[in-house]
């Protein structure tokens, strides 16, 4: 017996009313719609024909690839409404496969919703038209009020009168030429009717079982088509992206480098460690977008808002035209946990935001800096951190290339000693002066703190914890960092012993992390190791364990190492 024969069975035999019934509430009255014996192989159609509209969103989208598709502008708008809902957990957190999940979660509901129009279809053909032409009208109304995707209207429109009109027409067709020979969806025989609308013992007649699976060939092939010309209009899309946000200048060699001394990296002499320089392949990406914004750099412009005297507004060329300095900073995610690695250096080229606020000349009761995203992500910080003599940057440049579009191309806000959710807004278009008080950032209202600075932490890199080292004489080696305040000292214990100083590398300035390591005479046995840092001003790391909501985890990171004789 096929597997969906006892849904059909279960579906005809609900007349007690006390089974759930898998088209939910309305399918649950026996006996009152003559064509009504074939929800199944209807909820099937309709989830084809959900499948083949989404599909044919995004092939719509490839047209216009700088537009976000309509399953990115619900999925945006998803994160905008409920990012920060759940307390508890660390919310920051969209990370690739978090974004992954809510595609795919937004996708499944999309598909389930087509069901339930499938088998309303089947007694109201209407059902079908009017719900794609509903489900396009949201599509659109996320995507005229979405921040990248409202400067397109028409490829929104299209995307999703393409999605509506697909949709309509896959679960006309579906349900009247695969159901049955009959021309009408009402009257398939998906399961004879018989006067007491009850089905064979084998889920069916003969016909029926044709019926069935030919509605289940049909249904796999127009998924399989969906799934396949989505997954090609993505990559065509990505690439015909990428392309047209390609730097149309190259990056000029910056006028002040503060160069990482040569003796201040440990890269070569502990493996394992963590380089002193991040790569841009490694570094860590955070943030709520769903796609990319992929930002035509010569239609780019960043405008100096607010509390000014005078509004300020620059192009990707005259930001380059300008004196570009160069320097190694570390940035962090306040969602990072103790030993974790949400937390990078590189070197950062751009422009100082002090020399572009002063032409724009800040009010006095300009308390705050905002940096506003094209994508409408926002974050704000004490504009003292610009006057503080701390590096601040609008950075164009990320070791020596343009800023990757993961990392904010054309241009990104990074200022060294605070959070990136208060501070380093990517694909930057505005920066704007406002009170502290008048203004709070995106992730504020979510339950983060309205100041973010970097906590002091350390990591150890090596040993990892996951191998067992050999006693005797065994090289303990990681990072520590405090942002804008430097690196004092970097100490190290084991099995809570006295703690011993580390040998911190020479730093290249308080903005970037130090490398440290430690000579261990081990000893055999399972052994903990912990790491605490002194920062620049003579403050130690917190040891208290706390979680990174709401303003940055503390404690001492601390592995566990087996030891072997
Ligand atoms: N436009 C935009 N900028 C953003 C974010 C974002 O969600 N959108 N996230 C911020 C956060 S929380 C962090 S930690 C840093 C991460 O920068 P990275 O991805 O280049 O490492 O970017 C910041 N800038
Ligand atoms: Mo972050």
């Amino acid at each position: 017996m096929p597997p969906y024969a006892h849904r059909v069975n279960g579906s005809e035999g609900r007349g007690t009313g006390s089974e759930p019934s898998p088209g939910g509430p309305r399918g649950g009255r026996p006996g009152d719609r003559p064509g009504g014996r074939a929800p199944w192989g209807a909820a099937v159609a309709g989830v084809a024909a959900a499948g083949l509209a989404l599909a044919a969103t995004e092939v719509v989208g490839v047209a216009s690839p700088a537009t976000p598709t309509l399953l990115q502008v619900v999925g945006n708008w998803l994160v905008e409404r409920f990012a920060g809902s759940l307390r508890d957990v660390a919310v920051q957190l969209f990370g690739t496969n978090d974004k992954r999940a809510l595609v795919i979660g937004t996708v499944l509901v999309s598909l389930a919703l087509g069901a339930a129009v499938g088998r309303l279809a089947l007694r109201r053909p209407a059902a079908g038209p009017v719900a794609f032409s509903f489900a396009a009208a949201a599509g659109i109304a996320a995507g005229l009020t979405d921040p990248i995707a409202r400067d397109h209207p028409i490829p929104v429109v299209a995307a999703g009168v393409a999605g509506a009109v697909v949709g309509a027409v896959a679960l006309r067709l579906l349900l009247v030429r695969a159901l049955g020979p009959s021309s009408g969806a009402r009257r398939a025989p998906l399961v004879r009717p018989g006067p007491s609308g009850e089905a064979g013992p084998d889920g069916g007649t003969a016909p029926a079982r044709v019926a069935r699976r030919r509605m289940l060939t049909w249904a796999v092939t127009a998924l399989g088509i969906s799934a396949g010309s989505a997954w090609f209009a993505g990559a065509l899309r990505g690439r015909r992206a990428a392309a047209s946000a390609a730097p149309p200048v190259p990056l000029p060699a910056a006028a002040d480098v503060a160069a990482v001394p040569a003796g201040s990296a440990l890269d070569a002499a502990v493996p394992g460690i963590t380089p002193l320089i991040t790569s841009n392949a490694d570094f860590y990406r955070i943030d709520t977008a769903l796609d990319v914004p992929r930002i035509a750099a010569d239609r780019w412009r960043l405008r100096i808002t607010g509390l000014v005297e005078r509004e300020v507004e620059h192009t990707y060329r005259s930001l380059l035209a300008r004196e570009l300095v160069e320097v190694p900073i570390t940035i962090q995610c306040v969602s990072n946990e103790v030993g974790g690695d949400l937390v990078g250096t590189a070197r950062w080229r751009g422009v100082p935001l002090a020399a572009l606020l002063d032409e724009a000349r800040p009010r006095p009761d300009a308390t705050q800096v905002v940096g506003v995203s094209a994508d409408g992500f926002t974050a704000g910080f004490p504009t003292r951190a610009v006057t503080d003599g701390r590096h601040a940057l609008v950075a164009v440049g990320m070791n020596g290339r343009p800023l990757p579009a993961v990392h904010g191309f054309p241009a990104r806000l990074v200022v060294a000693g605070l959070y990136g959710y208060v501070s380093a807004t990517k694909w930057l278009t505005e920066i704007r002066l406002t009170r502290l008080e008048d203004f709070d950032g995106f992730w504020i209202p979510r339950g983060w703190a309205k100041e973010g600075p970097i906590k002091t932490a350390s990591r150890i890199d090596v040993p990892t914890g996951s191998d067992a080292v050999r006693a005797g004489r065994v090289v303990v080696a990681g990072v520590a960092w405090a942002p804008a305040r430097g690196i004092r000292a970097v100490q190290v214990r084991v099995d809570r012993g006295p703690w011993r100083d580390a040998d911190v590398a020479p730093a290249a300035s308080d903005d970037l992390w130090v490398q440290w390591r430690w000579s261990w005479d081990a000893t055999p046995g399972t052994r903990t190791l912990q790491v605490r840092a002194v920062d620049g001003t003579g403050a130690l790391q917190d040891g208290r364990a706390a979680p990174p909501a709401p303003d940055g985890a503390t404690g001492w990171h601390t592995r566990t190492v087996t030891v072997r004789r």
